[in-house]
């Protein structure tokens, strides 16, 4: 079977939302972005389409508020969700944040794949585990970026590999775990192969009807 290759670096922002409301139609295939605050989301984003400011990154976490919607081409879109976990947010925005993203997982139909990122030094988090479990649930691929490999040495970086394919085994979802980095351009190729395959399956059907 051969696979279209989508060509991410012709990708371009398209809106920002800060709800699942405020987004354009759900025609074509979305695949998303979460992770904690400061993770490398948007630095991800931009390591894949080559683009050096397409998603705004910053040494301040909590900076993406927004769910920010980017079209590799038209039906095919890729998404920043808000981090999540920032400890200096306010409780009340914090919970915002939290509906809003668990709004998104759950509803959102053209959803079908979810890139999962988390700092290669402090994996699996409460809220990580959080996302990975509600993906499983709503029978959403996930793929587990571990990002900032840049950070560990060879040895270390392979013995986190492991460690977190382990414990995520038990999960028995559609779960593929790799190391990343948006600096020294590490695993690139294998997000994008696993985009080109999310990308390549049938739009699903949106079968609800206006309300
Ligand atoms: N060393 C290293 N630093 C990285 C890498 N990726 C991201 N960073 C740094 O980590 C910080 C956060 O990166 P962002 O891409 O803004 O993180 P984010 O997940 O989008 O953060 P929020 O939008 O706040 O949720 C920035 O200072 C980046 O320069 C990487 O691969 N290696
Ligand atoms: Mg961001």
């Amino acid at each position: 079977m051969t696979i279209k290759n989508y060509n991410y670096h012709m990708t371009h922002f398209v809106t920002s939302a800060p709800d699942i409301r405020h987004l354009p139609p759900e025609t074509g295939i979305e695949v998303a972005f979460a992770g904690r605050s400061n993770a490398g989301k948007s630095s991800a984003l931009n390591a894949l389409t080559r683009q050096k400011s397409l998603a705004r990154t910053s040494k301040t976490p909590g900076r993406t508020q927004l769910i920010n919607l980017f079209q590799v081409e038209e039906g095919i879109r890729l998404v920043d969700l808000p981090g999540y976990g920032y400890a200096q947010v306010p409780e009340e925005m914090k919970l915002k944040w939290q509906r809003a993203l668990g709004e998104y997982l759950q509803k959102r139909e053209c959803l079908q794949g979810l890139v999962v990122l988390m700092d290669i030094r402090h994996p699996l988090k409460d809220l990580d585990m959080q996302m990975i479990e509600w993906a499983v649930v709503m029978q959403v691929p996930v793929m587990v970026l571990l990002t900032k490999a840049d950070k560990l040495a060879s040895g270390a970086r392979k013995s986190q590999l492991s460690k977190v394919r382990q414990e995520l085994a038990s999960l028995e979802g559609n779960i593929q775990i790799e190391y990343f980095s948006a600096l020294k351009k590490i695993g690139i190729d294998k997000l994008e192969q696993k985009l080109d395959i999310w990308f390549n399956q049938p739009a699903v059907e949106i079968t609800s009807e206006v309300e």
